[in-house]
């Protein structure tokens, strides 16, 4: 099979999905009906989160029959690395049908329509749409990322004190995060500054784009991470755990950068 050619349309599907996703999200982000919490009131859910990934899904089933889906409202199991496995090694397609939902329900334009694609468990195809800006970040395999067209590409920043990081909060039931207040301490006074922007993939996008130097997250799930992982290796960055071994979609902690900080970077939040 010609590979190339396939992701190349592949990726040109993913476009067209994700930006009339967005269109939809737009439509209605004026007039959110329905707020549900899920664990807690910081975990929450729309029902244009639902719509999002319900027209996401059917257009997917219908175009390509052959291809699994995993998408965060769809997914009923607890473990969403067990979900990621179990879906075998075939070419899946990995939907957050808006990233950034708690800024979605505040009216703050930051947020994301995420649709990454693999095969054999490896990303191959990543889109990130922000329907507000209209900014469409996209990458694919050994073929470079973009930003509406335009070529990307990560930051030049050499050290960590010229780097402004970004993280976010992981799923923790209200308990106080102390990895990451110990983490932020350390980074305080070492880097320029950090960021807590509230869309992963996002952060993912603009580590690539050299908005952000960096990018750290405990407990994403796929869905956060499936697309932007591959836009920011193809932008030139790299992505690890936090052991340094590069990024799996079953692994529970994240670091990006621009790969030249990535080792000091590595070294502040394990300390
Ligand atoms: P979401 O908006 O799709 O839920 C915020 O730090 C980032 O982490 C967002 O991308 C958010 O995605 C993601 N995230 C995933 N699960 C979360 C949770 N339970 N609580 C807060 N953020 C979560
Ligand atoms: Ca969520
Ligand atoms: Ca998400
Ligand atoms: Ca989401």
């Amino acid at each position: 099979m010609n590979f190339e050619k396939e992701e190349s349309s592949l990726l040109e599907a993913a476009i067209r999905y994700a930006k009339d996703a967005g269109q939809l999200i737009r439509e209605r982000m004026n007039g959110i009906q329905v707020i549900e919490m899920k664990k807690n009131r910081s975990d929450l859910v729309t029902e244009v989160d639902r719509y999002s990934e319900e027209f996401l899904r059917r257009i997917i089933h219908r175009e390509y029959p052959e291809h699994w889906i995993l998408s965060e409202e769809d997914n009923g199991q607890a473990d969403s690395f067990q979900a990621f496995v179990e879906k075998g090694p075939g070419c899946g397609w990995i939907i957050d049908p808006i990233d950034g939902t708690t800024n979605f329900i505040h009216g703050i334009p930051h947020f994301a329509v995420s649709i990454g694609i693999v095969r054999e468990w490896a990303p191959i195809v990543g889109v990130v749409y922000n329907p507000v800006t209209d900014e469409l970040f996209y990458a694919r395999k050994n073929a470079g990322a973009f930003r509406n067209g335009e070529k990307i590409t990560v930051s030049a920043a050499d050290c960590m004190e010229d780097a402004l990081l970004a993280t976010g909060f992981q799923a923790l039931e209200w308990k106080p995060d102390t990895r990451l207040l110990k983490q932020m301490n350390a980074l305080t006074g070492t880097c320029r500054s950090f960021r807590l922007l509230g869309a992963a993939s996002l952060d993912l996008c603009w580590t690539a784009s050299g908005q952000l130097t960096g990018f750290w997250h405990d407990g994403l799930h796929p869905w956060d991470a499936a697309a932007g992982i591959v836009i920011v290796r193809e932008a030139g960055g790299k992505v690890t755990n936090r052991d340094g071994a590069p990024y799996s979609l079953r692994d529970n902690t994240l670091v990006a950068s621009n790969s030249r900080i990535h080792e000091e970077f590595l070294a502040v939040i394990t300390r």
